[in-house]
């Protein structure tokens, strides 16, 4: 089944400049912006440019340079609020895809969480 992209999802129009953003960094392929909702003293999501709708889309669909461009954006926003594992006390990248993965906005990003334990990764359902 083919992947359907709705352009009129929040982040497409963040893209777009119809929404603001707390912007934190920007390159040619991806908009790191901080999370409107945030759950940890850093959250912040990392979106492509490009009309992907979750991870295992664009990391099919997308060419090597968005691929890049994306991966990079999320190296540059742990430099830039110094969460790095190797200078900082870390972090958590998680991307929610579908019904399980409870996705509530259709355009792929990721979170990257920190500022605080996170404690573990899933609770027993
Ligand atoms: P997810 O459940 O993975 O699809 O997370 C979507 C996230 O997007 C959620 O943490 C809240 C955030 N969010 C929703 N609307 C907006 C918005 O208009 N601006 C920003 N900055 N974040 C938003």
């Amino acid at each position: 089944m083919p992947y359907i992209y709705d352009d009129q999802n929040i982040f497409a129009k963040i893209l777009r400049g119809e929404i603001p953003n707390d912007t934190v960094f920007e390159n040619d392929h991806a908009l790191a912006f901080r999370d409107l909702y945030a759950q940890a003293p850093d959250h912040v999501l990392v979106i492509p440019k490009g009309p992907y709708v979750c991870y295992d889309h664009f990391a099919s669909e997308a060419s090597d340079a968005e691929i890049i461009g994306f991966t990079r954006a999320t190296a540059e926003v742990c430099k830039l609020l110094g969460l790095a594992a190797n200078e900082g006390d870390g972090y958590r990248v998680i991307s929610n895809a579908g019904e399980n993965g409870v996705q509530e906005v259709l355009h792929l990003h990721v979170h990257i969480l920190a500022g605080r334990p996170l404690g573990r990764m899933l609770q027993k359902a």
